[in-house]
């Protein structure tokens, strides 16, 4: 294949976009006075607004043939069909077979592998049960309150994002807990936290060879040990999710404590897989199930909408735009509710460690930008910090408003006063970004505030804002598990979109092997007593201050 970037579609989206840079998006809604009902894709109770862009019927058709010139179709019937389309690990990405609700097969190298899925899915549900109900006990007999998920990456951000969102889904009586960094603070602090009599570790390792899962492991293990005094304690707080069952063994966890995963799961795509242990407990499986169901009908629509009307699709199209022909090169998640607050950094993931690369399927640099710097913070608490920038700084940040119309809570005046003046937050902000202050209304505001001329000549710059700031909403109900299912999707789908038209593998870390791998090559030189020689000097004479000074 030539690369996108010299294909007919990303030529005439070039030419276009010359004529698009200077347009405003006030003139764009004053010109067309039905953008919203042009821009906008609902979906159920999802309603995709994504009018708010510096685009026009041209801009999306464009975009349109780019993805079709991709190919992305072809790919996203490879995809659902198993191919092993993460061709540099030699795997399907079958992320979607977790989630498959129909009756249909799911066939890997000619065999279904949905049987196996659903066996896990019942362990999950007998076990998830046994926690909650109090029939499976600790050592002593008494009923867990603390499960400790140990897991970084993939085997830990989904599940922990999940629990915090759906906090008002969870038992009372349990409390999830993650720990995931080596740094001893993290699985020092938990503990204090917790009663070993009342505690289950799960270890949640795709590889249970992972350095900073497995020392936290083998501590949490120690402590147990510590206190309960007796290694037949492990059976009754420690349960393993991994692909590697020798290594579970080795650990001392019994084979009936095990849940299994398989390798055409990748990390940062196994929260649906029985990774997401910690959600089933805390939530309860019916639950789980919804969250699950949620996402199955998202790849139903990315599978069946066609490309204009796809949620996923037009996202992506949408970030391509201003990737590749504006040169925004990032990107704000902004959930306006508290339960999503760790939802932009869980999204850094999927994202980044999937599109955050240079290499095409062909070994070729690519010679145009990849996926976005992703940042972001839950609303209104960025309006207070970065959203400054974001107004009137000199990079333009497209970004994401993602808001439920109801609340879990209700409180204050008429029960609902909390959730009305976010909402109305979430809003003003999208009007405000995309309009702007032109010079002319800051200075007659400043002058209805009987300022004298020479202080509004000098602050009316300051108070001007250039506006035509690109956002789009993402409006559902209500934070449930099944709309969360359907929002966590929509950005898989997204991602996958883009990794398509940029033409690289969105399935494989590289990266993130790299640190693994280089964090061993470090390690034993801290150990070793005499000095170290052999790396660069800044790296030699960090390693022997450090160990001068340890
Ligand atoms: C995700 C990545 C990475 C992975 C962690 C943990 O896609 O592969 O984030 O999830 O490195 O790996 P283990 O689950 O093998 O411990």
């Amino acid at each position: 294949m030539t690369s996108i970037n010299k294909s007919s579609s990303w030529k005439a989206l070039n030419s276009h976009f010359k004529k698009m840079k200077s347009i405003h998006m006030r003139d764009l809604f004053i010109k067309e006075n039905n953008r919203f009902n042009k821009y906008h894709i609902q979906y159920e109770d999802f309603l995709v607004d994504f009018s708010k862009n510096r685009i026009t019927d041209e801009t999306l058709n464009l975009l349109t043939n780019l993805a079709k010139e991709a190919k992305l179709e072809d790919w996203r019937d490879r995809l659902f069909s198993g191919d092993k389309i993460n061709f540099t690990e030699n795997r399907s990405a079958l992320h979607i077979a977790l989630r498959n609700k129909s009756q249909k097969a799911i066939l890997l190298d000619g065999k279904d592998i949905m049987p196996n899925v659903k066996k896990v899915l019942r362990q999950m549900k007998i076990f998830s049960n046994d926690i909650r109900s109090g029939k499976f006990k600790g050592y002593t007999g008494k009923k867990i309150k603390s499960v400790i998920n140990i897991g970084i990456g993939g085997s830990d951000l989904g599940p922990a994002m999940i629990c915090e969102a759906l906090k008002s889904y969870g038992a009372k009586d349990i409390t999830p807990y993650f720990v995931s960094n080596v740094d001893g603070a993290d699985i020092a602090q938990t503990l204090e936290l917790c009663d070993p009599e009342t505690t289950l570790f799960i270890v949640a390792s795709k590889t249970f060879t992972t350095q900073e899962t497995m020392t936290n492991a083998y501590s949490a293990r120690t402590w147990l040990l510590k206190h309960l005094k007796d290694r037949q304690s492990i059976k009754n707080h420690f349960v393993a999710i991994s692909t590697n069952g020798a290594a579970v063994d080795k650990f001392g966890i019994d084979k009936e404590n095990m849940f299994e995963f398989w390798d055409w799961v990748g990390g940062r795509y196994s929260l649906w897989s029985a990774i997401g242990l910690s959600i089933s407990i805390f939530i309860g499986m019916d639950n789980f199930e919804k969250l699950l169901n949620g996402a199955h009908d998202i790849d139903n629509h990315f599978k069946d909408a066609p490309l204009n009307k796809n949620i996923p699709v037009i996202l992506a199209l949408i970030g391509v735009w201003y990737i590749n022909f504006f040169k925004f090169n990032t990107h704000a998640i902004l959930p306006y509710d508290q339960g999503l607050s760790l939802f932009p950094s869980y999204l850094q993931q999927a994202d980044m460690e999937s599109n955050g690369k240079f290499i095409d399927r062909n070994g070729n640099k690519i010679k145009y930008h990849s996926g976005p710097i992703l940042w972001g913070e839950s609303g209104t608490n960025g309006q207070h910090a970065f959203y400054q920038l974001i107004h009137q700084g000199t990079e333009v940040v497209p970004s994401d408003f993602i808001m439920p119309i109801h609340s879990h809570y209700s409180i204050g005046n008429n029960g609902n006063e909390h959730h009305k003046i976010l909402i109305a937050n979430c809003i003003a902000q999208t009007q405000s970004l995309m309009m702007g202050k032109t010079n002319k209304e800051a200075r007659k505001e400043l002058k209805n505030q009987n300022l004298d001329e020479n202080m509004i000549k000098i602050l009316t710059p300051h108070k001007t804002f250039e506006g035509n700031r690109p956002s789009t909403s993402i409006l559902f109900d209500k934070l449930t598990p099944k709309s969360l299912g359907r929002l966590i999707a929509i950005y898989e789908h997204k991602i996958f979109t883009q990794g398509i038209i940029w033409n690289i593998n969105s399935f494989d870390q590289w990266g993130v092997e790299y640190g693994k791998q280089i964090a061993k090559l470090v390690l034993p030189k801290l150990i070793e007593p005499n000095e170290t020689s052999g790396f660069d000097s800044s790296t030699n004479n960090l390693i022997n201050y450090t160990k001068k000074n340890i």
